[in-house]
């Protein structure tokens, strides 16, 4: 019988990336590969995880804070990470579950910061008052050409029975998805031990597997090595 890793130490994953790169798909691939090796794991999501933080994540995609600004959202951003931090993340990591989210603060980094141009000062503030210390032991940058990612939105769309929206394939809102892109590269390279940069433009088992590739060589214990 396969032992719990539970009573060993958790640990903190984040996905991150733009759009439609496949970041739900693996959260929750990862998650049941996880509990197949008797790790006790949760899975989450930015913003939200938490009902505080669920209820400002209705309130942004709703459009409702734009005219609030980057920097105004990057606060509503890093109020909803407290509150799933405090709530979540970290008691769930004391207790010795690990933690899968997706998305988490590097996107605030991206999206406010890089792109939005809200100041690196300023970005960090946020961040260290949200994070209190809980920085995630592995960032997985999932990178595709977000031309791509937005077709398999448009398909998912359609599946769904929703509207496509045409706007999002104009030729300005696709140089800021590859600004985005750029930023989350950017931000792996200024990480170079948390982050993992994986090419998301493979199929589902494939990036699968090089997820797993990677966790288990980062945390030998899942195997049965030695933590590092
Ligand atoms: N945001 C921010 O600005 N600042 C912050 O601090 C935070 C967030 C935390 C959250 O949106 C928005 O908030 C986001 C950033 C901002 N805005 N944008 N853009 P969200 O959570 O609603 O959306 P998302 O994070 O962008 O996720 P998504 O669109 O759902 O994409 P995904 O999770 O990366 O992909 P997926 O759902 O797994 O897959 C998308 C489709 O592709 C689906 O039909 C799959 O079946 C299919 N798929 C998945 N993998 C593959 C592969 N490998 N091949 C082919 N097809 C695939």
């Amino acid at each position: 019988m396969l032992d719990t890793l539970s009573a060993r130490q958790a640990r903190f994953i984040t996905f991150e990336g733009g759009e439609g790169v496949g970041k739900s798909t693996q959260v929750k691939r990862l998650q049941q590969n996880l509990q197949r090796h008797a790790v006790e794991v949760v899975r989450t999501r930015e913003p939200g995880g938490t009902p505080k933080a669920e209820a400002i994540r209705s309130f942004i995609l709703q459009g409702r804070s734009e005219s609030w600004g980057a920097g105004g959202e990057a606060v509503l951003f890093a109020a909803a990470r407290l509150d799933h931090v405090t709530q979540l993340i970290a008691p769930n990591l004391a207790n010795g579950t690990w933690v899968l989210s997706d998305r988490f603060h590097d996107s605030t980094r991206a999206y406010q910061g890089l792109t939005g141009g809200v100041a690196p000062r300023l970005i960090a503030a946020l961040e260290e008052l949200a994070l209190n210390g809980h920085t995630p032991d592995l960032t997985l940058v999932l990178d595709m050409d977000p031309e791509k990612a937005f077709k398999r939105v448009a398909e998912r769309a359609i599946e769904d029975g929703l509207a496509q929206t045409g706007d999002r394939f104009e030729k300005e809102e696709l140089d800021w998805h590859m600004r985005l892109r750029e930023g989350f590269l950017a931000i792996a390279r200024d990480n170079p031990d948390r982050c993992v940069v994986l090419s998301a433009d493979q199929s589902p088992e494939a990036l699968e597997a090089a997820i797993w590739d990677v966790v288990s060589q980062r945390f030998p214990e899942l195997l049965g090595g030695q933590p590092t």
